[in-house]
């Protein structure tokens, strides 16, 4: 790290001035994100210390076991958000209803999206887990904000992003102009500026599925996996390696950072839901992430970013890295629609 790190602060100033990318509300909403994310980090990191690991008796509108941490991580996010004049309403994974402004703070033009604590699962055994979030446009002339205002395409996102809590915080964003990297830096108090531009090679050996699925999945992921774990000998010519995190913000960054590609697919133990992710908290931001640093991410046929959400707590398949293997998948997805009903 160099002895004059560009804070995340600076970096965003200087995004606005040069490029005009950014309007100085989003960026201020930016920042306010990664300050609640900066208490989240601390809380996690102190969390057997401060007595607040484990599960509550509650469960979210998923109907998933809430973690204490679960809970801590949205009340964070929801209270640092909400006061600053720049969001009109908060969606969150741990909330029912939208969260609308109340009116004794000004309202804002952008809607903000979060996963607050990614890979719950993954607490009590300290092992890295995140925040995702998405930021969309309100769109012009709503008076009162509604959960259909944000069923807009993931296309639409103006900012998404994830932090990681483990070894390091990284803080990872796109603005929808190529993707940079931010570690939180405990000598400057803040996040510091790690790496510009990131990009996914198109080529990799390297896969990350939950494999205790296998029977479950569909002919076209079934396919894939089968080739890649013939290895050098099958029809792929080469050996494939495979990682498996349980966080998808983990798995997802280290797609960022070396390749590689994740998969978490339809599967048949419940036909009629699209997959077990969420399509707005974490397919969409992931997959702007993916695409802005030069992989894809899809659904099946379909780019996951063109899906038309039609409720708020929808699920999605998510298959997303590397383009040369996100695009041999999604052939086989398109030859196996093509083919005849057996
Ligand atoms: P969460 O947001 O409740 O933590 O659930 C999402 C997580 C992903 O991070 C991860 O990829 C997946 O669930 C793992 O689920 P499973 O262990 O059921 O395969
Ligand atoms: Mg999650």
């Amino acid at each position: 790290m160099s002895d004059n790190p560009v804070s995340l602060s600076r970096w965003l100033i200087e995004q606005q001035r040069s490029h005009g990318h950014i309007p100085g509300s989003l960026r201020l909403l930016i920042e306010q994100v990664a300050r609640a994310c900066k208490r989240i980090s601390r809380a996690v990191n102190r969390g057997a210390a401060q007595g607040i690991l484990g599960s509550l008796p509650s469960s979210n509108v998923q109907g998933e076991v809430q973690k204490q941490l679960d809970v801590i991580a949205n009340d964070v996010l929801l209270e640092a958000n909400e006061w600053g004049g720049h969001l009109a309403a908060i969606a969150s994974e741990e909330l029912e209803r939208i969260h609308p402004i109340p009116h004794r703070f000004p309202r804002g033009e952008y809607l903000l999206l979060y996963d607050p604590l990614d890979g719950s699962s993954n607490i009590e055994v300290n092992v890295t887990i995140g925040t995702i979030f998405s930021v969309l446009h309100l769109d012009e002339g709503v008076e009162e904000v509604q959960a259909a205002h944000f069923l807009q395409p993931g296309s639409r996102q103006v900012a998404a992003g994830y932090c990681t809590y483990g070894p390091q915080t990284t803080l990872v964003l796109t603005l929808g102009h190529g993707v940079c990297a931010f570690t939180l830096d405990a000598d400057q108090g803040g996040f510091v500026l790690a790496q510009q531009d990131l990009r996914i090679p198109a080529a990799t050996s390297e896969f990350a599925i939950n494999m205790s699925n296998m029977r479950h999945w569909a002919q076209p992921v079934r396919r894939y996996i089968d080739e890649c774990l013939a290895g050098r000998e099958g029809p792929r010519g080469k050996d494939f390696n495979m990682r498996w995190v349980g966080s998808m913000v983990a798995d997802v960054h280290r797609v960022l950072q070396r390749g590689g590609v994740f998969l978490y697919p339809w599967d048949r133990r419940e036909p009629r839901r699209a997959g077990r992710l969420r399509l707005m908290y974490e397919a969409n931001p992931m997959a702007l992430l993916v695409e802005q640093a030069g992989g894809l991410a899809i659904a099946g046929s379909q780019r996951i970013l063109d899906i038309q959400p039609e409720e708020l707590h929808q699920r999605a398949a998510v298959m997303l890295g590397s383009r040369d293997e996100i695009e041999r998948l999604r052939q086989y997805h398109l030859e196996a629609e093509a083919a005849p009903a057996a």
